[in-house]
């Protein structure tokens, strides 16, 4: 499949491009989604492990599955769909990245001001009194680490299902949906809310909308370009393209 030009055209003409990802983008670095047949929640249930109910009924479980979850993140490197982002930032006058995604390789890749709707999987704060959390993670099974301050139980510093997402950032994220001309979805399937919003509101706002994605997704019929490619591969064909009609 190649980009269709008309596409490449207004790119080159838009002063602000906004751009949310999801698990799909994180594909190819070898850390599985979240929906996919062979995801992560295929064998596990989401609602039990990444939520606060799931934790209060079993924080041992839920915490080895974060451990388990970090120890892949921790091996896992940017792959071209992260870097070809890293080069969107240097192209249009304007962007901003807004991830879903709690892995930070777009961090990784070199991505700057990266908005993070679901927090970071990397950090730990305590359940109790929120206090930042550095010491020990690696305890032996069946134990999880204890905040220092008030004896509270340790917890990833990700955004659980039922749990409201950080103000400022879904802040920023709306505002850059509302302002953007070019607004990118990719890798998402677009289920979970209020980030599921935002394609939404950069469409009523009279952005471009473009979705990358090998599937089809709940977003699809709403979109002005789908590009049916994985993110590793129709990002790099954007970024060339581009490149190409600059010259
Ligand atoms: C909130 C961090 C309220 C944790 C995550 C009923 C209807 C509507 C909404 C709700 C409802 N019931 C409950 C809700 C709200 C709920 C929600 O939306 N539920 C959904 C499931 C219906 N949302 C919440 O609970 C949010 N909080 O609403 O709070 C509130 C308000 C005020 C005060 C108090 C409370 C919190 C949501 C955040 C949950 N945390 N993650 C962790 O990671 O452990 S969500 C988690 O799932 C991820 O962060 C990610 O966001 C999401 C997975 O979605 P995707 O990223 O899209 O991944 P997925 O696997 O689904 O899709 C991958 C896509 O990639 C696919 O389309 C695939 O085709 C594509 N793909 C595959 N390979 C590639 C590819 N694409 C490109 N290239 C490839 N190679
Ligand atoms: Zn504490």
């Amino acid at each position: 499949m190649h980009i269709p030009p008309n596409l490449i055209e207004a790119l080159a003409e838009a002063n602000y491009v906004a751009v949310l990802t999801g698990a799909g983008i994180s594909a190819e670095s070898g850390i599985k989604t979240f929906r996919d047949p062979d995801g992560l929640w295929a064998k596990f249930n989401p609602m039990e492990l990444a939520s606060i109910d799931g934790f209060m009924s079993n924080p041992q479980r839920v915490w080895e599955w974060y451990q388990y979850r970090r120890e892949i993140i921790n091996k896992a490197q940017p792959n071209p769909g992260h870097y070809a982002l890293v080069e969107f930032e240097k192209i249009f006058p304007q962007f901003t990245l807004i991830t879903q995604n709690v892995d930070r390789l777009h961090q990784k890749a070199g991505s700057s001001n990266v908005i993070e709707l679901h927090g970071n999987i990397l950090e730990n704060h305590c359940f109790s009194c929120k206090e930042p959390y550095h010491g020990e993670t690696d305890l032996p099974e069946g134990h999880i680490p204890r905040c220092p301050i008030c004896g509270g139980m340790i917890r990833p510093s990700v955004v659980w299902f039922g749990e409201a997402l950080p103000i400022d950032a879904l802040e920023q994220a709306e505002q850059a949906a509302m302002e953007c001309d070019v607004f990118f979805s990719i890798g998402t399937s677009a289920e979970v809310y209020p980030a599921a919003n935002l394609p939404y509101v950069a469409k009523r706002s009279g952005a471009i909308l473009v979705e990358v994605n090998p599937n089809p997704t709940v977003l699809s019929p709403y979109v002005d370009y789908k590009i049916s490619l994985s993110s590793a591969v129709g990002l790099p064909k954007i970024v060339e393209a581009l490149k190409e009609l600059k010259k």
